[in-house]
């Protein structure tokens, strides 16, 4: 197995070598910035509450007002937290590549960063959108209340804009993450766990005979198997050092 220095020397070379750098990203790439991930053992949110009360529309159906609650709390705390040296050697590679996120998050802080180019596969918590018609440009009041809330275009209930399990990924947004996969030079996928579909599908169209696969985690996920590199640490401290500006 290669020394970690020698496939850093490596990687830096795919990357001086491509024009089109893509980046799935998923809850590990916030974490350093204190939004909780989902599914880390100790303490992942899904260890502390059940997916299926909290990100369902049967559940928002069903209770509203716990959701509703729950959301607001969470977008409360991702208000306070800053991008951090990740999110920033993301942005900052833009200066020299053309760059893609294809994001799974939905706070927002790779936006934050600087990013200009994001693809939000699963919506973003800070707006909301109606269950019936679907409208997003809704007038959100600033402290999000967890109350039920109605549309002004057609009286359906407001929900937060995310996407739940059992729902579809935005159609346009998908469509555009798998292009932007088939035209990529370098994939990396940096702190998700690949187990929420079909984003974790994605990696399956770039295509293998000119684009290579980074992979940035703690732990080796199921993509590990297709990655050409894998890096287990600390996607604040790994993707500064890799992508250079910040080493
Ligand atoms: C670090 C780090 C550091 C830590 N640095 N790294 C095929 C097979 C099986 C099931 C399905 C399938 N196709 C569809 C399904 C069902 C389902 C699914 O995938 N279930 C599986 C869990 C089994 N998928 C869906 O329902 C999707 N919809 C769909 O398929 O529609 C078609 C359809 C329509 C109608 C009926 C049926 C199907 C929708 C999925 C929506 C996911 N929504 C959530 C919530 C968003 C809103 C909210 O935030 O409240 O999205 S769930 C949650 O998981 C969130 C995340 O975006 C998503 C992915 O999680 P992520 O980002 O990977 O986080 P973690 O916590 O899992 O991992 C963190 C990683 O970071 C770990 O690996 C750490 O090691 C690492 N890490 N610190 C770098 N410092
Ligand atoms: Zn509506």
């Amino acid at each position: 197995m290669k020394h970690q220095q020698l496939l850093a020397d490596e990687v830096r070379e795919w990357i001086d070598q491509a024009d089109r750098v893509v980046f799935l990203t998923g809850a590990g790439v916030s974490a350093e910035s204190g939004i909780q991930t989902f599914r880390q053992a100790h303490d992942g949110i899904w260890k502390q509450y059940s997916p299926l009360d909290l990100a369902t529309k049967e559940a928002f159906l069903k209770n509203p007002e716990h959701v509703l609650a729950w959301y607001a709390e969470r977008r409360a705390k991702i208000e306070l937290c800053e991008p951090n040296n990740a999110h920033l050697a993301i942005a900052d590679l833009q200066s020299r590549k053309t760059v893609t996120v294809v994001t799974q998050n939905v706070d927002g802080l790779h936006q934050r960063a600087g990013s200009q180019s994001v693809i939000e596969l699963h919506g973003n918590i800070i707006s909301e959108s109606c269950l019936d018609c679907g409208a997003t440009d809704h007038e959100t009041p600033h402290d999000m209340p967890p109350y039920l809330r109605y549309c002004a275009f057609c009286g359906g209930c407001l929900r937060p804009n995310v996407v739940w399990f059992g729902e579809s990924l935005p159609e346009q947004a998908f469509s555009t993450a798998v292009d932007t996969m088939r035209q990529a030079d370098l994939l990396f996928i940096v702190g998700t766990s690949g187990e929420v579909y079909p984003a974790a599908k994605l990696p399956e169209y770039v295509d293998k005979k000119c684009c290579r696969i980074v992979l940035i985690n703690p732990d080796a996920t199921p993509h590990a198997q297709m990655a050409d590199a894998f890096f287990g640490g600390k996607a604040s401290e790994l993707l500064p050092q890799l992508l250079g500006e910040y080493a």
